[in-house]
Formats: structure tokens, sequence, C-alpha cells
């Protein structure tokens, strides 16, 4: 949708007067109305980071998802308030995975006696509960770009991994990248007494992966696939590792965002893709390369936005860059000091992985 020139105005008002007081972090998922006025783009990790390099913005705005403004706290100082333009904008795949579920999760692997074998790994897309878990029992977070890193260095603390929050990311990873098979992983159901697996099961496997997903990224079908191929012969399919593992299997190519956005910009002239990621961000790749010459499709004509994070929009931006120039702090996204202590444990364990 084109943006409203009264809308656009106030923003940039707001923003100016604001200065270097404000950062304004942009995912690579939100709508072409808010990344206009975002200070850089990236996933959340880079996000994070770059905001971690602005210590003197005393707000940072979050275009993103909650648990993306929680890192972004984590890895900021106490001085600096993220700020998250609407607090709905949640993430579906991160609510999969509850401290409570997690909690009895780590329950059950005691009882079955397998509790001190298991290192977990917990994908970035998870809430500062689930970062801080994974912290206090010797795990780290990972990346969809370093998932395999973290699982050959959980394989050398301990002998089994529990994959959080993300059934399809930990999977591809390690039957795509490590070579282990399908049957070495068993999916564990927060929903079901003891996980829906027996203490055997637990005990044999080698990957329990928690039974989240994405709501986006895991519609796409190997019948979209096969569609794609059929209707635009030479087609080159590049999918996220958040897809299902037998969507990954039929694709050309697998990789993170940061990934995918350098195969297109390497692509030769005159070459197609079709791309299994969320819509926006195909959108404007798409228009970015026309020129270049590179086709550029959506893999699923039914697969939609991220419908949490398009509930940033322009509006909503407005609302909180004029709260905040107006010395309003509103949305403030903070995560308590103990937990914070362990889900940064937890990050700093990534960002040690050789
Ligand atoms: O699917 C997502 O939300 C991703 C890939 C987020 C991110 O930036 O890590
Ligand atoms: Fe969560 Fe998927 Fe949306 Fe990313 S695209 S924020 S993983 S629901």
């Amino acid at each position: 949708s084109p943006s409203d020139p009264d809308l656009v105005a106030r923003a940039r008002a707001a923003k100016e007067k604001l200065g270097d007081r404000v950062f304004v972090l942009g995912h690579h998922y939100q709508r072409d109305e808010v990344i206009q006025f975002a200070d850089v783009t990236g996933d959340s990790f880079k996000l994070a980071r770059d905001a971690a390099a602005r210590p003197e913005a005393e707000y940072i705005v979050f275009c993103g998802v909650h648990f993306m403004a929680e890192s972004a706290d984590i890895l900021t100082t106490d001085a600096q308030a993220v700020v998250l333009p609407d607090l709905a904008a949640g993430c579906s795949m991160a609510d999969m995975a509850t401290a409570e579920q997690v909690a009895e999760c780590w329950d059950v692997l005691t009882e079955a006696g397998v509790a001190d074998q298991v290192v977990p790994v917990s994908y970035m897309n998870s809430s500062a509960d689930i970062k801080a878990f994974t912290g206090k029992h010797g795990g780290t977070i990972c990346t969809s770009s370093n998932a395999k890193r973290a699982l050959e260095w959980a394989f050398e603390q301990g002998e089994k991994i529990l994959f959080l929050p993300d059934q399809h990311l930990g999977r591809n990873t390690a039957v795509r990248d490590m070579g282990m098979s399908l049957d070495d992983c068993v999916l564990y159901n927060p929903h079901k007494p003891n996980g829906g697996l027996t203490a055997e099961q637990l005990r044999n496997a080698k990957m329990i992966l928690w039974r989240g997903h994405c709501s986006v990224h895991g519609r796409f079908s190997v019948e979209s696939v096969e569609d794609v191929r059929a209707r635009m012969p030479g087609v080159n399919v590049l999918v996220h590792p958040e897809c299902k593992h037998e969507v990954v299997a039929a694709a050309d190519y697998v990789g993170s965002t940061e990934y995918i956005i350098k195969a297109l910009e390497a692509a030769p002239r005159g070459s197609k893709w079709a791309i299994g990621t969320e819509l926006n961000l195909v959108r404007r790749l798409a228009n970015r390369f026309a020129s270049e010459d590179k086709e550029i499709v959506f893999l699923d004509k039914t697969v939609c936005f991220c419908s949490t994070m398009n509930r940033i929009d322009l509006p909503h931006l407005v609302w909180t860059l004029e709260s905040l120039a107006d010395g309003k702090l509103v949305n403030r996204i903070e995560v308590d000091p103990e937990t914070e202590k362990y889900a940064k444990l937890a990050l700093e364990r990534m960002l040690a992985l050789p």
C-alpha cells in the first residue's frame, strides 16, 4: 500500500526532532512504508548487534517482533530503552515454547534419566525466558546462519540436543548439514503427557526437537516447488531452513535471510528464482533486482505475509516517534535482570562459537 503523505511527513518531522537520540531498526520482513524510516535493516541478530553499537541512542525503535526487541534490550545498555511500536507484534513460533512448558520438558528428561546428557540449543526466535533456560542449562543460542556450528559445539558438550522452538530448523540442520538420519530425531509435543515420548525414545534420540514451527515458512509445500518448476523452466528454488524438511529437500538452495540476499546479488543476469521466505522481503528483492534482469517470484501464492510483523505499520511508527519526541516513553520492552543475565550467557556462547 502506498504511504499516506501526511503520515510520511509526520514520521520524518518526529524523527528529525529526535535526531541521534533515536535509532530505528527495520527487520527485513517489515512493510516498505516502515522500512523507509529504518536507519539500518537486517535479520534479528544483526539488528540487535547494530543497536548495541549505538550506545548514544536513548531510544531504539525496533520495527520487528517482540522476541527481537527483547534480544536488543539484552544486548544494549540499561540506559537505552528498546521500543516496540505495537505490543501485539509477537511471533507465533516463539509463543510455541513457554517457560512453564520448557521447565516441564526438563522434568520429563530428568525422569527419563537423560537430562544430564542434554544440551539445549535455542533458535534466536524464542522468548528471553527460553534463552535464559538455555543459558542456565549450559546451552547456546543459534541463528539460521550458524545453526550447524551451534550443533557441533553442543555435541562436544553432551550426547543429545534439545532444540527449541523450531522443529524444522533443528531437523534440517541435523539431517542436511550434520548427516544425521530422521530416526535420530524425535518430536517433543508440549501438549501431550511426557511430550508424547517414551523414556526409551528419549534415550535413543540424538536430537529432541520441540514441536514448534513458523506459521509463514511452515506453509510452503513440495507441490509449490513442483508447480514453479513446471511454470518457470530453469528456475532456481531457494528456501529458508524454517521450511519443512521435504520442501528443503526439494529445493536447490537453502539458507538464511542474509544468504538469500547474497545469493540474489551474486546471481547472473537472466536467471530465474523462486524464493520461499516472507513476502515483504521477496517483493522488495524482486523490485530491487528487476533492473538487473533477474526474475524473482514468491514460491507459493497461497502463503501470506507474517501477520504479526505486518502489525507494525506507518500509523504505529508515527505514534511511537511522536510520543518519544514529546518526551513520552511508550511500549518499552524490558527484560528483567535475572532473565537477562542467563539469556546473555547463552547469547555470549553463540558469539564465541568457532
Ligand atoms: O523467520 C524469521 O522471523 C527470521 C528468519 C527472523 C530473523 O531475523 O532471524
Ligand atoms: Fe515468527 Fe515466522 Fe513471523 Fe518470523 S516469520 S516472526 S518466525 S511467525
